[in-house]
């Protein structure tokens, strides 16, 4: 009897493991590199074997840089401890990844650093995938960190429990293989589907849902633009500008509400959208937090809320060291699906003479059906 309780436990505890995959987020195994190559790989800095890495598959001339190698006159930063790879044109680095649960969307965080002046891109994507050319690109040229690289997310839904993630340099034009990207640091974090809550027509209003932010990353992880609603690892939110969104947390920066929130750091081509079903004739409050993220992004922001065709500024004079005002824009459906959605009307910069890009805080968004009588929908005889 005894034997049996313990083979139960020992089944149940294995099937949590099992189940929690990447539930809580982490690296990848050696995804941050830190494992080295196989000596008898290594040309200098380039790897002479696809599998010299532990656990990756690389393609092309990959090189693995440890941190302080001088490129020329530039010191090469290292995203994550004491290594990375980098990718010349057309290189590709790649693992399977085991135990993942089939149906569930999961974000893929990593760090990029370019070392070049020119335009470069990262490209990520997986496998299995019954979406033809279904990947994300990632344009690094603008970097909105201070320390020379930036974290970048995107999101996929498991079409299997093994899949293949891959990170390719596509080559924009012929350029120079010695200027490809830095990558490092690579984890994933699973995202369940997110209720809505009792009222909040808005799903994950509150940010709390989205991609994995590395404990020791102090500048947040940026949620490229023009993603397709399933790869969008802010659940329930789509990013609908030319640029990014950040995705910033409450261990290093001021959060209105919970341990994550959005910054639109990139003036009226950072966009935040999500689409609710509404009740034409009916009034709505759109609810939601307006704040700065205490990263030295000083002066007067001004958030704009838009529902449907409602629109609404909200004025916040920043310190630049936290804080948040709430803002309610009342507005009555006119169509069965409302677009909400956040923008910030000036580009800021932050006052640490980094030239980093910085903006608004946006947080805590709720969309609440209003039971006015003045304000009952209007029946319209046919
Ligand atoms: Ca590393
Ligand atoms: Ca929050």
């Amino acid at each position: 009897m005894l034997k049996m309780k313990v083979l139960l436990l020992l089944f149940s505890v294995t099937c949590h493991v099992a189940l929690a995959t990447y539930t809580n987020g982490g690296l990848v195994p050696n995804g941050n590199f830190e494992e080295p190559p196989t000596p008898s790989c290594l040309d200098g800095t380039k790897l002479t074997c696809p599998d010299a890495i532990p656990h990756w598959k690389t393609s092309g001339t990959v090189e693995y840089i440890k941190s302080g190698q001088k490129q020329g006159d530039m010191l090469l930063v290292v995203p994550e401890g004491s290594y990375a790879v980098r990718l010349g044109n057309d290189d590709t680095i790649k693992q399977t990844i085991t135990d993942l649960t089939p149906g569930m969307t999961y974000s893929i965080t990593f760090s990029a650093a370019r070392t070049c002046a020119q335009q470069e891109k990262v490209k990520v994507a997986v496998s299995p995938n019954s979406e033809a050319s279904d990947s994300g690109e990632f344009p690094i040229q603008t970097m909105y960190s201070s320390n020379g690289w930036d974290m970048y997310s995107w999101a996929f839904v498991a079409e299997s429990s093994e899949v293949d993630i891959s990170i390719l340099n596509p080559v924009v034009d012929k350029e120079d293989g010695a200027c490809g990207p830095l990558i490092d640091a690579i984890a994933l974090k699973a995202l369940p589907p997110v209720r809505r809550t009792e009222g909040n027509l808005i799903r994950n209003g509150n940010f709390e849902s989205g991609p994995y932010i590395m404990p020791n990353a102090s500048s947040g992880v940026l949620v490229p633009s023009n993603l397709q609603d399933d790869h969008c690892p802010l659940i329930g939110w789509m990013v609908t500008s030319l640029k990014a969104v950040k995705y910033v947390d409450f261990d290093h920066f001021f959060v209105p509400v919970g341990n994550r929130a959005v910054e639109l750091i990139a003036g009226r081509e950072s966009i935040i959208a999500q689409m609710v079903r509404t009740t034409p004739g009916r009034v709505y409050d759109l609810t939601f937090a307006v704040g700065d993220a205490s990263n030295s992004c000083e002066g007067t922001m001004v958030v704009e809320a838009f529902a449907g065709k409602e629109s609404f500024k909200v004025p916040y004079e920043s310190s630049g060291n936290g804080g948040f005002k709430r803002a309610k824009l009342r507005f009555t459906a006119t169509s069965p699906l409302t677009r909400v959605r956040f923008l910030s009307s000036y580009y800021a910069m932050k006052s640490d003479h980094s030239g980093s890009l910085c903006g608004p805080v946006v947080d805590d968004v709720k969309l609440v059906a209003v039971n006015t009588p003045m304000h009952k929908p209007q029946h319209k005889h046919a």
